[in-house]
């Protein structure tokens, strides 16, 4: 019984729960998406993954990630309880171009974004920050520390992204718990300090 519980427990949002927000996590193609959804959510993350095919090997480049087998075709769905009263809903959404149609949807009713950033591939953010834009979402810069990371500091980064300087841009590693939460944490600092 204890155990039927603690699922319940883990599974439900609590009672005492009175504001839910929808989050996006966003960014180009294999910048670890995927992965940072799936290492904060305390559910078991909703995902879309489909294997990859030679149909896709001149869209989506594979240099940063040779080993990547699947990609996502919809979304990834998760969800962190961040205090007693507060949820987020995290939809993790395709930056590549034949996805945008979901854009529509998915940045509907969100209070900002997540925009996870590999450091080396910097050019193919922008796009992504585009859409950020053209949604009007608030957003915060997650620099996904894949290994080539030491080699670009902040000023680099928010230069090359023309960032704004209120623009929160925070390191984290996609695999690991607590960066990720710090990352997002960030943000909803951000839109705290934005809607007051
Ligand atoms: N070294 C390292 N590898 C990572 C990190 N984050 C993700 N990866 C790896 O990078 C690859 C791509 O990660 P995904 O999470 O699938 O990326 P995605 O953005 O969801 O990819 P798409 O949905 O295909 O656009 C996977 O093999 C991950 O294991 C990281 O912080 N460091
Ligand atoms: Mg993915």
């Amino acid at each position: 019984m204890d155990s039927n519980r603690s699922t319940a427990e883990t599974i439900y949002v609590s009672d005492a729960v009175t504001t839910t927000a929808k989050i996006l996590v966003v960014g180009h193609f294999a910048v670890g998406k995927t992965t940072y959804i799936g290492s904060l959510s305390e559910i078991a993350p909703l995902r879309t993954e489909e294997k990859m095919t030679e149909a896709s090997a001149h869209v989506d480049d594979l240099k940063g990630a040779p080993d990547k087998v699947t990609t996502t075709v919809a979304l990834d769905f998760g969800r962190l309880t961040l205090s007693d009263e507060l949820v987020l809903y995290l939809f993790g959404t395709p930056g590549q171009q034949r996805f945008m149609q979901l854009w529509e949807d998915m940045a509907r009713g969100a209070l900002g974004a997540l925009l996870l950033v590999d450091p080396s591939r910097l050019a193919e953010t922008f796009p992504v920050i585009d859409l950020v834009e053209k949604y009007g979402l608030e957003y915060a810069i997650a620099v996904n520390t894949f290994d080539a990371t030491a080699e670009f500091d902040e000023d680099e980064i928010r230069e090359a992204l023309d960032l704004l300087p209120d623009t929160p841009v925070v390191y984290c590693d996609a695999r690991d718990q607590t960066s990720s939460a710090r990352a997002l944490i960030a943000l909803v600092q951000h839109l705290l300090t934005r809607a007051a």
